[in-house]
């Protein structure tokens, strides 16, 4: 089954977001094992800056370690890696740099056309009220968080397109999630799955995304600090099932 079709079916919970610069190779397969013991099963992969070695490289070797599916949030075209089960294509919406609604996908269309791979257009917002990297690298600003029907507006927008996932980022260790409130408007208005992450810590902060209409929160920087074991996430995992 291909990765958009299982996220349409899929029951709420968290994904994990590796950054390959802060999980060396030889630390990925006890992590990954782990992720997949407590039930996980798809993990994002990329960044807005990764400076540590080639991704493509990264995601070759990772897939020779562990069957994870990994799915490519990718912040340039630099990024693109063949060894995915699929790749986001993400429209950056809240933005109005031109390159991230239309000139870095025209760069990636040689490498998709040859890879034949999975492509998910992906609605990609950026809220927050702190300038994050992405940010930075992306020229863009984000949808101040205290605006659920501009964010929904946005998301509505990317349907209308015939995009097929929104993904509301508030950028990688922000100082404060993606709100409920947010998370509601966008799921009252758009019937696709919606990934929801950026400043999320813990599980009971998860938990009320996902009961606000997230089908997917995702963890990133979390799981950086002690790298998370099969214990953490079955804590994820339980709390999140709702
Ligand atoms: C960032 O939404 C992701 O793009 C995850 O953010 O690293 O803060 O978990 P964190």
């Amino acid at each position: 089954m291909k990765v958009l079709e299982a996220w349409e079916k899929a029951q709420a919970g968290v994904l994990w977001l590796i950054d390959p610069d802060q999980l060396p190779l030889e630390k990925y397969k006890a992590a990954a094992e782990a992720y997949l013991e407590a039930g996980g099963r798809w993990a994002l992969i990329g960044g807005s800056f990764l400076v540590r070695g080639s991704l493509p490289e990264w995601c070759a070797e990772a897939r020779r370690q562990v069957p994870l599916s990994l799915i490519l949030f990718p912040g340039s075209p630099l990024h693109l890696s063949p060894d995915v089960e699929a790749i986001l294509f993400l429209f950056l919406a809240s933005g109005r740099n031109p390159y991230y609604l239309i000139g870095a996908h025209i760069e990636a269309v040689p490498f998709l056309q040859r890879w034949k791979g999975e492509v998910i257009p992906t609605t990609y917002i950026l809220i927050g009220q702190t300038i994050r990297t992405v940010h930075y690298i992306t020229h863009t600003m984000p949808i101040p968080s205290d605006k659920p029907e501009l964010v929904q507006a946005t998301a509505l927008a990317g349907w209308y397109l015939g995009q097929k996932v929104v993904y509301i980022d508030a950028g990688s260790g922000a100082p404060i999630p993606p709100s409920p409130e947010i998370v509601e408007a966008v799921r009252a208005a758009v019937p696709i799955p919606l990934l929801v992450g950026g400043g999320v810590r813990r599980p009971e902060t998860a938990h009320r995304l996902l009961q606000a209409g997230a089908t997917f929160v995702v963890i990133g920087t979390a799981t950086e600090k002690a790298f998370f074991s099969k214990r953490a996430w079955e804590e994820y995992f339980s709390l999140c099932s709702v």
